[in-house]
């Protein structure tokens, strides 16, 4: 047992220095009231005198206790109270954390779905916009089609006007795109016109009516010496009608027969400026025909060859045509007979087949008016209906 006194000014003094120094268990055994001694103690306030004790062992065993476990944890019960509170707020806290670990997952599902969402409307939009401008493809892909076919271009060529077209992703209209895609395989001929000129090609498409024309051209309007031959070895009459008009125009005139007699004209006719040779139009299917007339073509050593063609020839034809001909390796085309026809797509077929530039296109019967120069501008014209001849 512990006993202690207090000389104190207040009972709240003596309750807090008794259990600093004795505990909490300590009792307050005796109070009374007291003087302070000496002369000044009669002035002096009044004071308390506290006497408390406590018992010595079990007030340590408590300070053990308390020191040795956390302090609310005074006794066994409190213990468990208090594991079991730590133990719920631990659950608590887990439940919270879970609770938050799940709303951030689900923010960043949420997150993740709205930019799966964005990703897929994204993939949408393209996909509508594919299907539309494939749609717009489409239609003016037949557009371009249907103009084509309406010009009788072949299909062949249709084809390959309309990838050209379509690979064009230049920012200009369609039909400017059409325009040059067809001009690209137009080639206007640039070859001077002197010495020997050469015309050969199917029957009655109008060679002899096409060098009358010619003819006029450089001798009336050009005023330059020209001279006539034929090798017309093939039809009986065909030699009057180049006859009659070189008669009309006065122009030196020669038949040839075999390939010695051609020699011996163009030598004839060495003061002309132009000679322009006339032949009898062959069969492109007949190989003999052309090789017979490949001789005397060769004989002349022109170097301006010209296939003539019908613009009313079959498509089917016209390939057939320049096929046959190619072994007489001529230079340039004229297509004839361009009044005769509403439809012009004849010229880029044969020009695109060919791959050689035009010359001429003759335009009627008459001599020797119905015949000029072409350019590419009026041929594409012409094929897609924004101009016609006459
Ligand atoms: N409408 C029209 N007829 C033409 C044209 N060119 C020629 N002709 C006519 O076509 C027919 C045949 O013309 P030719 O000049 O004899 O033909 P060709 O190619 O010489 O014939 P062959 O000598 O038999 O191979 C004639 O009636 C000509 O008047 C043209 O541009 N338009
Ligand atoms: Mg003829």
């Amino acid at each position: 047992m512990v006993v202690k006194k207090y000389i104190v000014k207040s009972m709240n003094e003596a309750m807090s220095k008794i259990k600093y120094d004795l505990g909490s268990d300590a009792v307050i055994i005796s109070q009374r009231k007291v003087k302070k001694q000496g002369i000044f103690g009669f002035f002096s306030p009044k004071l308390i005198e506290v006497t408390a004790a406590v018992d010595n062992s079990r007030s340590a065993q408590k300070r053990e206790k308390v020191y040795a476990k956390p302090q609310y944890a005074e006794d066994s019960s409190d213990l468990n109270e208090s594991v079991e509170a730590l133990k719920r707020a631990m659950q608590k806290h887990e439940e919270t954390s879970r609770v938050q670990k799940r709303k951030v997952s689900n923010e960043i599902e949420d997150k993740n779905s709205e930019n799966r969402i964005l990703r897929e409307m994204e993939e949408m939009k393209k996909l509508i916009g594919n299907i539309s401008s494939s749609k717009v493809d489409e239609e003016e892909k037949s557009q371009i089609e249907l103009k084509l076919e309406e010009a009788d271009v072949n299909k062949r060529y249709i084809n390959e006007i309309v990838k050209s077209v379509m690979e064009d992703k230049s920012n200009i209209d369609e039909t400017l795109k059409l325009k040059n895609a067809l001009e690209k395989n137009v080639e206007i001929s640039n070859t001077e016109e002197k010495g020997i000129i050469t015309f050969v090609g199917p029957t009655g498409v109008g060679k002899t009516t096409t060098i009358a024309k010619l003819a006029g051209k450089f001798s009336l309007i050009e005023k330059k010496k020209v001279g006539l031959i034929t090798v017309d070895t093939y039809r009986i009459g065909a030699v009057e009608q180049l006859k009659t008009y070189a008669d009309i125009m006065n122009l030196p005139f020669k038949v040839v027969l075999t390939l010695k007699e051609m020699d011996e004209a163009i030598k004839s006719m060495q003061n002309c400026d132009i000679i322009l040779v006339d032949t009898t139009g062959r069969s492109s299917k007949n190989k003999m025909q052309i090789s017979e007339l490949r001789a005397f073509v060769n004989k002349t050593n022109s170097s301006n060859i010209n296939l003539v063609i019908s613009a009313t020839t079959k498509n089917r034809d016209l390939e057939a045509i320049v096929d046959g001909y190619r072994q007489l390796d001529f230079q340039n085309v004229i297509i004839t007979k361009l009044d005769e026809t509403t439809t012009y797509g004849a010229i880029v077929n044969i020009l695109n087949y060919a791959h050689k530039p035009i010359s001429y296109v003759t335009t009627g019967q008459n001599v020797p008016d119905d015949i000029r120069r072409i350019s590419k501008g009026e041929i594409i014209s012409l094929v897609l209906g924004e101009d016609n001849v006459c």
